[in-house]
């Protein structure tokens, strides 16, 4: 490896000689002395060099000193460097309380100096650039706040023993409804890319598997340009066997949220209120629970004339329930539960004392929904008869039937789209901003 040490790791070191690398952010070039402000992935430091604009006759380090004042000049921001230094704490110093004073300094790879974009640039400019829009600390934190969030799921469900599974995303048919489906040629036939793991997650509780949980792309060919929707994200799924109703999945649902929100805020609360300018709330448990029927009358009550013609929420109808959630109970969270199985998937069970309720959930987060979850129907001959009073073909299911022809436990699980926990835990308006690379009905690129 190339030595050097890490920005963020100078603040702990003595003054003294030091290595360290990373892009140049700005250069600012004085007369007498030059300063850079150089970045790598965990911050910024500031290099400063006194300026030799002549060189004396006959005197080598003078004649060193002036390659490196006009290679300085000459640094394009952006420009990756090598610089060999000494490190001098100053509190002075705004950056960090600390410089490096240039010894050597070697470009390893220039960059053109036009830099396509600027602070101003628009969302879908700065997309068309993302390695360089990616170039600083607010996008570094989103992504290393995803990183702290992911593994505080995972090891949330690997503390209890859960599988962590791999579901193929090449299907020979719709996951979820026909609506939404991308399909491909696929050698002699057609495939479909998985909308969601749902069918091969429930596999699992067949295959004696117990609890499950995935972290995966899932792909929805929806044409919308929302800040929501995307054609491809990462969709944060569990399913569990033995559950009596899909409030035993709630209960570990916001359980795994409450982990995930907790690490994040013990690792980068501090930063998040300097970055983004807001504190970072971890939720408690249990989040308050309305059913669909009591959200339409908080929907109705605040004055809003309710929602869609088939009786779900709309995008205003959520921000609502959302909004009276906070109020009501100081939440950000709240589950809406029992929704009519009109809007709701076949694989949904419905109540035993009233079919047109189904046991399953969504669950709003300050304002919009991130996640579904239900008990889903374990008897096949129920299964089968739901589907078809959907309009599905059972012989294209029957492969998925057979999941439930040879004994299953009733179970129940969720899925949870990543880029829209992170996007309104960040207050972030768009999930382009929190997605690595964004993938939508006119985005292919990069
Ligand atoms: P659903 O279709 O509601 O349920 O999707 C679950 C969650 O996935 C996220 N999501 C999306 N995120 C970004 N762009 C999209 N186009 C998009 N579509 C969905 C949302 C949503 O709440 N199989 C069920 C889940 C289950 O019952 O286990 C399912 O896919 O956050």
């Amino acid at each position: 490896m190339i030595e050097r040490t890490r920005i963020a790791d100078l603040a702990a070191l003595p003054d003294g000689p030091v290595s360290v690398a990373g892009w140049v952010e700005t250069v600012r070039d004085q007369k007498k002395v030059q300063f850079v402000v150089l970045r790598d992935e965990t911050g910024a430091a500031q290099l400063v060099n006194p300026a030799t604009r002549e060189a004396e006759d006959g005197d080598d380090t003078a004649q060193v000193a002036l390659a490196t004042t006009n290679e300085i000049s000459d640094l394009a921001k952006g420009t990756f460097v090598h610089v060999q230094g000494t490190l001098k704490h100053d509190e002075r110093v705004k950056l960090g309380g600390l410089e490096v004073k240039v010894g050597s300094l070697t470009v390893v790879s220039a960059a053109i100096p036009e830099t396509p974009i600027a602070d101003d640039s628009s969302l879908d400019k700065r997309l068309d650039w993302r390695f360089l829009d990616l170039r600083n600390r607010k996008q570094n934190l989103i992504f290393r706040i995803q990183t702290t969030m992911e593994h505080a799921f995972r090891s949330y469900w690997i503390d209890r023993d859960y599988i962590e599974i791999h579901t193929p995303k090449l299907m020979a048919s719709a996951s979820e409804s026909r609506a939404e489906l991308f399909q491909l040629e696929y050698f002699e036939t057609t495939a479909y890319l998985a909308q969601s793991p749902q069918n091969f997650k429930q596999m699992a509780q067949p295959a004696g598997f117990g609890a499950v949980f995935e972290i995966a792309d899932a792909f929805r060919a929806d044409p919308s340009f929302t800040s929501r929707h995307a054609t491809e994200f990462t969709s944060v799924d569990a399913e569990i066997s033995w559950v009596e109703s899909h409030q035993d999945v709630m209960a570990m649902h916001e359980e795994v949220l409450v982990a995930g929100f907790t690490a994040v805020k013990e690792k980068y609360g501090a930063e998040i209120e300097e970055v983004f300018g807001f504190e970072f709330v971890v939720p408690a448990a249990p989040f308050p629970r309305v059913t669909l029927a009591e959200a339409r009358k908080i929907v109705a009550d605040s004055g809003y004339d309710v929602v869609r013609a088939d009786g779900d929420l709309d995008p205003e109808g959520e921000r609502r329930v959302s909004a009276w959630a906070k109020e009501t109970h100081g939440s950000e969270f709240v589950f809406v539960t029992d929704y009519d199985a009109t809007i709701r998937p076949y694989y949904h069970m419905r109540h035993e004392d009233d079919p047109t309720l189904t046991n399953s959930y969504d669950l709003l987060f300050n304002g919009a929904e991130i996640s579904t979850g239900a008990q889903r129907e374990h008897r096949v001959d129920r299964l089968a008869a739901q589907a078809e009073e959907k309009g599905l073909d059972t012989a294209e299911i029957d492969w998925y039937l057979d999941f439930f022809r040879y004994g299953v436990p009733p179970h129940g699980g969720f899925g949870m789209g990543l880029a829209r926990v992170l996007m309104l835990a960040l207050h972030e308006p768009s999930i382009r901003e929190v997605t690595y690379l964004f993938r939508g009905p006119t985005r292919l690129t990069p």
